[in-house]
């Protein structure tokens, strides 16, 4: 083998791969690589790929988004997002280490999933009933209502709305990757129409929405682009 193609193979394989679907979760970590402006290819799957499994040896629960960076393979969005903003930190997407805003910047990446996300999930399971029994067994499905739900994700949104009336963004004021998470989290809550015009979390995601990285990361969310993989 030339030096040349040797060169190109080495190139090739540092290119990560995000295994993604538009809409999903998955667009947080590609939000985040557009923000840093780091190279990835775009594994387009589709919703079929959970029971495959060839798919299921890169994500147990046959889901997206999965990262694979070299040796390294990632699921849950929201590790993906922390292990890029932390391989990149000359971007400026986290605190750095020894910055007490470290601290800040966990607790909103934390909050997001464990805390926020849930009563948004709920209240998708209640809207949306006729959702693929592969994607939510009707054996799990919750009884909680509509109305329970948004009365919880009012109650857990409760310390976000009072962070973002004074800050536009999360920690120290600066646009970071908690913002990617949270909003993300938000986005999906605002789609499903659980948060009204005057509520201050309106005012923060859709000034999120307008950065040109998020811009073209959800570019295809009403695109039909066919799969990029089969398995
Ligand atoms: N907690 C996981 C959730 C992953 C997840 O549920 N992904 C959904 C899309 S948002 C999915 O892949 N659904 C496809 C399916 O269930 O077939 C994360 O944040 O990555």
């Amino acid at each position: 083998m030339s030096e040349r193609l040797i060169e190109a193979n080495r190139l090739i394989k540092k290119v990560m791969k995000l295994y993604y679907i538009p809409t999903t979760r998955a667009v947080r970590p590609r939000w985040l690589l557009e923000e840093m402006g780091v190279p990835y290819e775009l594994v387009r799957v589709d919703m079929n790929m959970a029971q495959q499994p060839e798919y299921q040896k890169l994500h147990p629960h046959g889901k997206v988004p999965i990262l694979v960076d070299e040796e390294v393979t990632i699921f849950e969005s929201a590790a993906i997002c922390a292990y890029l903003a932390d391989k990149y930190i000359d971007k400026g997407m986290a605190p750095a280490l020894e910055q007490t805003e470290r601290g800040y910047y966990y607790q909103w990446l934390f909050y997001a999933t464990s805390t926020l996300e849930p009563p948004v999930e709920h209240f998708m399971f209640n809207v949306l009933p006729s959702l693929p029994e592969k994607v939510l067994p009707i054996k799990v499905r919750s009884a909680i209502s509509t109305q329970e739900a948004l009365q919880w994700f009012d109650r857990v949104a409760e310390p976000l709305r009072k962070s973002i009336a004074v800050n536009n963004y999360l920690v120290a004021n600066r646009f970071t990757t908690a913002d990617i998470v949270t909003g993300g989290v938000l986005l999906w809550a605002k789609k499903l129409g659980m948060l009204s015009d005057s509520d201050p979390l309106s005012r923060y995601i859709n000034n999120l929405m307008q950065r040109a990285a998020f811009i073209r990361a959800d570019e295809d969310f009403y695109a039909k682009i066919a799969p990029s993989v089969q398995f």
